[in-house]
């Protein structure tokens, strides 16, 4: 198949909020505990047909071990067109480090790019309960003219749909 758009996609934010393992969900469509984490393989591709049949390629760019060295993330974050900012619903302390890494991202990149947050391990919310004021996300998600979902690496849970509709909104803005 050959793409008719591009797109690279960029996946950041705290260790262990499962950026990895959404990754490996919509691209392999499986989950699996007690692998490495990121180190190697920094990247993954999946091809797919949108509705008009636009055939879109993303390339997604995991961010790994390299986000602590300031000159990697900028090789990291150029040339992206849109970015997937990930905290831990289950994790307190995750959804407060979000600005941070907003905050670094757009110092790199000096465009505006379609960004995604997204809530993961949603399935742990049973187990754990509510650790955060779950309306917090969508407001903080709106203040950032961006898109809020909960999502479940584990079950699968939005994941397809996250990056779908995603992908739409970047082929929205690159268009
Ligand atoms: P990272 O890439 O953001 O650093 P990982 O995060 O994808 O490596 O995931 C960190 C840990 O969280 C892993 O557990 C992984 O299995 C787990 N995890 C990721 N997503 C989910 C999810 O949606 N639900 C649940 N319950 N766990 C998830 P380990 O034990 O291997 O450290
Ligand atoms: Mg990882």
């Amino acid at each position: 198949m050959i793409a008719d758009y591009t797109f690279k996609l960029i996946v950041i934010g705290p260790a262990a909020v499962g950026k990895t393992s959404l990754i490996r969900r919509f691209v392999e469509n499986r989950f699996s505990f007690n692998y490495k984490s990121t180190i190697g393989v920094d990247f993954l591709a999946k091809t797919m047909r949108l509705k008009g049949d636009k055939i879109v390629k993303l390339a997604i760019w995991d961010v790994g071990g390299q986000a602590r060295f300031r000159f990697l993330r900028r090789n990291f974050y150029e040339g992206t067109h849109g970015a997937i900012l990930v905290f831990d619903l289950s994790r307190a302390n995750t959804s407060p480090k979000m600005k941070d890494w907003l905050i670094d991202m757009r110092s790199i990149i000096e465009y505006k790019i379609p960004l995604l947050i997204l809530g993961n391990k949603s399935d742990l919310l049973s187990e754990v309960g509510e650790v955060i004021d779950r309306e917090e996300p969508k407001r903080f998600a709106e203040q950032e003219e961006s898109f809020y979902l909960e999502t479940s690496a584990k079950t699968g849970n939005n994941v397809e749909q996250a990056f779908n509709e995603f992908t739409k909104q970047m082929l929205k803005s690159n268009s």
